[in-house]
């Protein structure tokens, strides 16, 4: 399946380019922004450092760890997450007993690090009620001072609307009266095309920089920009935010390809 489709894929561009050969159109460059990554300042290039393809049998729990809990409301349940088999972690929503469920797989205590590329390539979930999102958290946003350099919740990706809308966002100093937060939503329609995509945030300790597909979104120092580590989350959550979960068509999935982190070296 796959060779077929890779010969029709290496077919369709060749006859492309007999077509367009004679603009001068160059064809079958391989560049960092067609795996969703920014461009790295000149003389320097991406390292990578941490990665999980999902490309065995089960999830790799020296990597991540999976809660089962209450979650505003619903279950945080490790069986909603799986491997497929074929390269891909599966984020299951879905109805267990008269309960929600959905997973989160974290890397608390196994992988923290402060600054780096940190990239994911993921399927999004279609139905209501739910959001996906891809974020790097640890305790120390609750440290009240200092606004978010001794901690901040930086969410890469949220997936609450359905309308190809995503959003970004910084969470500090705690979740009380103190709390304080930036946040940036884009539009690209093209989310919706049920197909791959890719989220990335490039952190340095003097600004955060967000991509979709490779396309920056989002440039800020707000709250003064983390200096400490924090560890990696993939999450569904349940929620009105996204709508009434009641009459979303259940199971839903949010679908993994892979994540990756990548240093800045020269
Ligand atoms: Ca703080």
């Amino acid at each position: 399946m796959r060779c077929n489709s890779m010969t029709s894929k290496v077919t369709v561009l060749w006859i492309a380019g007999l077509l367009i050969s004679g603009l001068g159109v160059s064809q079958g460059q391989d560049t960092a922004q067609d795996h969703g990554l920014p461009l790295p300042a000149s003389g320097h290039t991406w390292k990578l450092v941490w990665q999980d393809d999902f490309s065995g049998n089960e999830i790799d729990t020296a990597k991540w760890e999976l809660p089962n809990n209450e979650r505003r409301g619903h279950l945080w349940r490790a069986d909603n997450a799986y491997l497929d088999k074929a390269g891909h972690l599966v984020m299951e929503t879905s109805k267990v007993g008269d309960r929600f469920a959905s997973p989160c797989l974290r890397t608390r205590g196994k992988y923290e690090k402060a600054f780096g590329l940190f990239v994911t390539r993921c399927r999004l979930p279609k139905t209501e009620g739910h959001w996906s999102a891809f974020w790097l958290y640890n305790g120390s946003v609750g440290k009240v001072g200092e606004e978010g350099r001794d901690g901040t919740e930086i969410d890469i990706m949220e997936w609450p609307y359905r309308d190809g809308r995503v959003q970004h966002a910084l969470h500090w100093d705690g979740y009380g009266k103190d709390h304080k937060s930036k946040g940036h939503v884009s539009k690209n329609e093209a989310l919706l095309d049920g197909k791959f995509h890719t989220f990335a945030l490039a952190w340095s300790p003097e600004e955060y920089v967000f991509y979709v597909d490779g396309k920056e979104t989002w440039r800020t120092k707000d709250g003064g920009v983390c200096q400490v580590p924090l560890y990696i989350k993939l999450s569904v959550e349940i929620g009105d935010w996204a709508g009434d979960i009641t009459k979303a068509t259940l199971p839903d999935y949010f679908v993994v390809d892979y994540v990756r982190v990548y240093d800045l070296v020269e």
